[in-house]
């Protein structure tokens, strides 16, 4: 058996899992999870990366001696670094403010249905594309020499070694998702100066050693190669979707819902940028393409607000709610920063001339109602828009712990939901790590490894399609 470390970090939390990989043996342990808090400061809200890097110090040492690393994390941020390497500022959260109004300034240099065809990037706020071009007047940037997307920031904190992992350097909005490489025309007529990013490494290669301080610092023993993975945890989550054959559709369900297929080339089409699918890049010249839905943060954010209740009760109590007596858009925007999201759900019932929930139960239901009913409509918008028709829906990240969740997608889907594993992130981590070594062979072979080794549970549709038709004429109006 070979051990890996898989440094996971989510908005929600980071952790540290082990896997310990041997012929059909497939497994997984959590050495570490700390809280991923955000903090506002006076210039907005920020990521707290030294805090996360003391987490993955601690998980390192919890995890013991491993034969290699990978370093995941959430998409598009970034720390700056200067000429010396040193991090310049923290780096920018995706929910601040800051982006607000720049996509029309972007538009007006490269119109939105061109970069759409360039770089195949649903719109997002946040784009890094975006966030470099709000940032285009700012100290910080005019004295960077390096960009450093954060799971590549992490690794060169542990290596001392740069690059730029491809399916992460996707969700820049700078490449093409054609050639693999970045967009140059793009990055030229909006003054993006493509050499700030290190060069492009691919899951599976080598990334370095870890660093002599950070051996004796975790009480490792050297030398520990760090292994580059898919290190957008998108891709490694959807790198271990346990399927079986093409024809199956994905949720990753965590702060974000991603709802979509696995695909061998790009859907560039004008619908499909109509319709805000994006390809992202994957494992093995796959495209992810699949929408962003706002997900459990919606949750997360009201439970925040009510003071941290406890979830199983909470989520008992909403299962005894009248079923989509009020839904929201789960894929809107409008839910995206925080506070007061309480309020903000009871405000879009109201004006959408619904129920409006008042209890924290009625308010979870409509929440989990409303991503049920915003996951159907990706599947189906997805399998339309790439003529890729699907027969099974799998469901992984931490919402596989929400049994109700996971339900109310079957039945909102019409299609069955097989539902695990919950940390598909750290195993998609560990499979590419697994592979890079000569333990597991292709996709194909970790997802088959997966399926015979880890738990998963299965939900049926309940056959109330027409209910969810009518929830979903409610909000389109159609
Ligand atoms: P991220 O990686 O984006 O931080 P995760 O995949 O860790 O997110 O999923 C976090 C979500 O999983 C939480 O917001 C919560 O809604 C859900 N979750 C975690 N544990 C449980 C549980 N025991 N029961 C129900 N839901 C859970
Ligand atoms: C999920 C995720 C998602 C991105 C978002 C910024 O953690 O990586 O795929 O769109 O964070």
């Amino acid at each position: 058996m070979k051990s890996y470390a898989a440094v996971d970090l989510g908005a929600s939390s980071g952790r540290v899992m082990v896997g310990r990989v041997g012929p059909d043996r497939l497994e997984l342990t959590e050495a570490h999870r700390f809280p991923n808090r955000p903090v506002r400061t006076s210039e907005g809200l920020r990521w707290d990366v030294l805090g996360l890097y003391a987490g993955v110090l601690d998980g390192l040492r919890a995890a013991g001696q491993v034969d290699s690393v990978g370093v995941d994390s959430w998409a598009v941020d970034y720390g700056l670094l200067d000429a010396d390497g040193a991090l310049l500022g923290n780096p920018v959260h995706y929910r601040d403010s800051r982006t607000e109004g720049i996509a029309e300034k972007v538009w007006a240099t490269v119109p939105a249905e061109e970069l759409y065809a360039a770089t195949g990037l649903q719109y997002a706020p946040f784009n890094t594309l975006y966030q470099l071009v709000a940032a285009r007047h700012s100290a910080q940037l005019a004295h960077a020499e390096r960009l450093l997307l954060i799971p590549d920031l992490l690794t060169y904190w542990l290596t001392g070694e740069q690059g730029t992992e491809l399916t992460n350097a996707s969700t820049t909005q700078l490449v093409d998702p054609r050639t693999r490489d970045w967009s140059y025309d793009i990055a030229s007529r909006l003054g993006i100066d493509l050499r700030l990013f290190a060069p492009l490494r691919h899951p599976g290669d080598p990334a370095g050693l870890l660093r002599a301080e950070v051996l004796e610092e975790t009480g490792l023993a050297g030398p520990v190669p760090v292994t580059a993975v898919g290190s957008h945890d998108t891709a490694s989550a959807v790198a271990a979707v346990p399927a079986d054959g093409e024809r199956f559709a994905y949720i990753c369900t965590g702060t974000w819902s991603l709802a979509g297929l696995e695909l061998d080339a790009p859907v560039l089409s004008e619908e499909s940028r109509a319709a805000n699918f994006t390809n992202e890049l994957g494992l093995d010249g796959t495209v992810r393409y699949l929408r962003n839905i706002m997900g459990l943060w919606l949750l997360q954010e009201c439970v925040r607000a009510w003071g941290e209740p406890e979830l199983g009760p909470l989520l008992t109590a909403a299962a005894r709610v009248p079923a989509l007596r009020s839904v929201v858009d789960a894929g809107d925007a409008a839910f995206l920063a925080p506070g007061r999201m309480p309020e903000r759900i009871a405000q879009a019932c109201r004006a959408s001339g619904q129920p409006v929930p008042a209890s924290p139960a009625e308010i979870t239901r409509c929440i989990l109602d409303s991503l049920a009913l915003a996951h159907r409509r990706a599947i189906d918008e997805a399998q339309r828009l790439a003529g890729h028709p699907v027969d099974v829906v799998h469901v992984v990240g931490g919402g596989t712990r929400n049994a109700l969740l996971c339900q109310l997608t079957a039945d909102a889907c019409g299609l069955p939901v097989v539902a695990g594993p919950a940390e598909a992130a750290a195993l998609g981590n560990v499979l590419v790590q697994a592979r890079a070594h000569g333990l597991v062979g292709d996709l194909g072979d970790g997802r088959s490894l997966l399926t015979r080794t880890q738990p998963l549970t299965r939900y049926e549709p309940r056959g109330d399609a027409a209910r969810w038709h009518e929830a979903e004429a409610r909000l389109t109006g159609g």
